[in-house]
């Protein structure tokens, strides 16, 4: 693999931000996510390759450290916080040229859940296929999910999970939707979701990544 993406990977699973950063300190005055990620873009890797080889991987080390009791929380989130540094970098690529929208998507992480990276991927290459995006964050209730889809009549939304605990809450967000808008597509994702319970809550499409939700809107394009 490109050394500079192993590098990257590196610095995510263990948290290391940038130069300056001085977590953690084994990795003290080496560089960080922020500039192993220009780097990787500056010596021509692809923003898609930089994600595939080095981020998701680093994050699903992560994820496994943590399973195992080997890493704790505040060691997730200085990886989440690397990831976004790195993020940063790969946000323009994935940015549209077309000037008119192809509509709107509504995207957020559903209520008591606060993990925002994935859900943040989706968003940016739904923005990258040239639709107009709303950001609901993470943490968010049904309320605030109609309310976006009255400011934005005939938007389509996305609702991402990550935990098990809260791919329940989308039962009765989506319930909730269709009772208000009827009308509305909704996409479902999140690692601990399939198509099955996509079925069983009464969402119209589910998608494991972001291309796939891509995909999905194409068909529903301006
Ligand atoms: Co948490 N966490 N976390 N966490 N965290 C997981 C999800 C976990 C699997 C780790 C583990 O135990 N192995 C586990 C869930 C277990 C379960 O429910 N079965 C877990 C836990 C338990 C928790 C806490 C409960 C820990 C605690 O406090 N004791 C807590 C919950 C807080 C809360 O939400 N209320 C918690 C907290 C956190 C942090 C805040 C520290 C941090 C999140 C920071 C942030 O997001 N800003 C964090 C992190 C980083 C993770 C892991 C390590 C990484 C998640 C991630 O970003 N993955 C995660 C382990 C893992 O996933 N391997 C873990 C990378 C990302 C690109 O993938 O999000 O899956 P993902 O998104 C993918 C697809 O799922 C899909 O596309 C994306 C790109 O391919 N996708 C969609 C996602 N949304 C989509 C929507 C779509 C379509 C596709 O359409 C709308």
């Amino acid at each position: 693999m490109d050394p500079i993406l192993m590098k990257l990977g590196e610095a995510v699973e263990y948290g290391k931000v940038d130069r300056n950063s001085p977590y953690p300190p084994q990795m003290k005055g080496q560089d960080g996510a922020d500039e192993l990620t220009r780097q990787a873009l500056d010596t021509g890797v692809k923003p898609t390759l930089i994600l595939a080889d080095a981020l998701v991987p680093a994050m699903d080390r992560v994820g496994q450290k943590f399973s195992e009791n080997k890493i704790f929380v505040p060691q997730m989130l200085m990886s989440a916080k690397a990831m976004g540094a790195a993020m940063v970098h790969l946000k323009p690529f994935f940015q549209s040229g077309d000037v008119k929208a192809k509509g709107t998507f509504i995207i957020g992480t559903v209520k008591g859940d606060l993990h925002d990276i994935g859900k943040n991927l989706v968003a940016m290459m739904v923005e990258g296929g040239g639709w107009s995006i709303v950001d609901l964050g993470v943490d968010v209730n049904e309320e605030t999910f109609n309310h976006a889809i009255d400011e934005n009549p005939g938007a389509l939304v996305g609702l991402s999970a990550l935990l098990t605990t809260t791919m329940t809450n989308m039962e009765e967000i989506v319930r909730r939707i269709k009772e208000k808008h009827p009308g509305t597509r909704i996409l479902v994702g999140g690692a601990p979701l399939n198509d099955e319970f996509r079925a069983k809550i009464g969402a119209d499409f589910y998608s494991p990544d972001p291309r796939g939700a891509v995909e999905y809107l194409k068909q529903f394009a301006a």
